[in-house]
């Protein structure tokens, strides 16, 4: 009889927890008590998600022992087989959801997959355009207190009167100060996004376009927001938001991933390989690749496309509920996950009403208003989203019942500055046990069908 020697891949894993439960009970007892929060509080963070055990998994496999500089077949190291073939399956998973020409998946945040774009093509001193932070645009987007904004002369656009974005002032900026990179993407932004009309900006003044698609790539790959693959030069997103996936970032390129880069002798897919490895980054984590190539499967199933759909539908709800108990909500709806709220108007900071929500098991972030008066650490707004309530399998029906909470909630603090406030523990006490009960009549759920839908291209 023929014996098998390998060691058995579950088992190994089950053991490792096992062990680690046992032998270091201190820091394990802190890793339940994190998994036991995430169950029993809504988490409604923008940016925040609620990933599959199954890509968990991932994060958690020997993988993590292979170092394994370079790229599939071209590696600086021995022994990278199996990570080749994964390296591999991301890549194409990666391109088939994006319908991308070509993908780099070793980024480990999209914050470094920006920077990678950025310094692409531009050098130091050069100039870009992209969102304002205060108007929804993201640090690496030019911002003065990261690298984008420090090495680079960094111009923003902003919103409109009613809250939308500038493409005048866009176009404006760009004619002014002629720069190489526009940026355009956003992380507190409610609406949709016109790569179109980025694209004929960048186009009249001979720039490249990054579209930093990490809060909507999901809505983007079901087909609920238009894609920018073959609009922008560069398209980058986070895998761990609406991706519902590892823990990282992703590069992509549509059609012009041939075009000749700056230095006139480089394709841009060719300039992109280069500057993710080795200018940034050395040998990748092959674990959160394995994670992306499992979540980048699931958003490609038509069973994703249910879950997509009811993030928005529940984000509409959501900033419905606002409204109609009075609340201003900004631009007046949504279109995607996000739900920006002014709750200053009512009286509270953001980082007030940030904390006493929390503390009743409401998490949900402060957040700038357009034209806040108040500095980042304070904010006049919350910003909510609903990727996690998606996953929960909630109901528009359930977010009246989450705005009536956040509304006793709100109404209840006794703001005694910016920074502090007073909130009487009965009214946490109750409010945070009809949200463990929302909870628990909602669990977190797990990936809505087994993905056996896709098929490698
Ligand atoms: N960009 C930050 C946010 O949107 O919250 C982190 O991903």
């Amino acid at each position: 009889m023929q014996h098998d020697y390998r060691p058995h891949l579950p088992r190994f894993l089950a053991n490792a927890i096992d062990r680690l439960a046992a032998e270091d009970p201190e820091l394990f007892g802190i890793l339940e008590a994190e998994y036991h929060r995430q169950a029993n509080v809504l988490t409604m963070v923008a940016s925040s998600s609620i990933t599959d055990p199954s890509a968990l998994a991932c994060e958690a496999m020997p993988t993590m022992n292979v170092t394994a500089e370079g790229y599939p077949g071209a590696r600086f190291h021995a022994g990278c087989r199996y990570i080749d073939q994964i390296e591999n399956l991301a890549i194409e998973r990666a391109k088939r959801a994006f319908g991308a020409r070509f993908a780099n998946v070793q980024p480990m945040t999209a914050t470094s997959a920006n920077e990678v774009c950025m310094f692409s093509v531009l050098n130091a001193g050069e100039t870009l355009l992209g969102m304002d932070l205060d108007s929804g645009g993201h640090l690496t987007h030019g911002s003065k207190a990261s690298i984008s904004g420090q090495v680079f002369k960094a111009y923003g656009y902003g919103l409109t009167k009613d809250e939308r974005i500038d493409y005048d002032q866009a176009e404006a900026l760009a004619r002014e100060h002629r720069p190489k990179l526009i940026i355009c993407g956003t992380t507190a932004y409610s609406r949709q996004i016109d790569w179109a009309r980025f694209r004929s900006i960048a186009d009249e003044v001979d720039a490249y376009l990054l579209a930093d698609i990490t809060h909507i790539a999901g809505l983007v790959v079901a087909g609920l927001h238009p894609n920018p693959i073959d609009h922008a030069h560069f398209t980058t997103t986070c895998t761990h938001k609406q991706l519902y996936s590892g823990r990282g970032g992703l590069i992509m390129i549509g059609k012009d991933f041939d075009q000749v880069g700056p230095d006139g002798k480089r394709t841009l897919e060719q300039v992109i390989q280069k500057k993710v490895f080795p200018f940034f980054q050395g040998a990748p984590n092959q674990s959160s690749i394995a994670a992306k190539a499992r979540g980048l499967a699931y958003v490609a199933t038509p069973e994703f496309n249910a879950v997509a759909r009811r993030v928005v539908d529940l984000s509409q709800a959501l900033a419905q509920a606002f409204m109609d108990k009075g609340y201003r909500v900004i631009t007046g709806g949504t279109d995607n996950h996000i739900v920006v709220v002014d709750v200053m108007s009512k009286g509270i900071s953001g980082v007030n009403a940030e904390k006493a929500l929390e503390d009743c098991g409401l998490v949900v972030n402060k957040n700038r208003i357009p034209y806040d008066q108040k500095p980042p650490s304070i904010t006049s707004g919350i910003r909510l989203g609903t990727n996690g309530l998606a996953i929960r399998r909630m109901e528009p029906a359930d977010m009246v019942e989450c705005v009536d909470l956040i509304h006793e909630v709100l109404t209840s603090i006794e703001q005694v500055s910016d920074k502090t406030y007073k909130l009487a523990p009965q009214l946490q006490a109750r409010v945070e046990e009809s949200v463990r009960q929302m909870c628990q009549r909602r669990p977190i759920s797990t990936y809505p069908a087994p993905v056996t839908a896709y098929k490698a291209a």
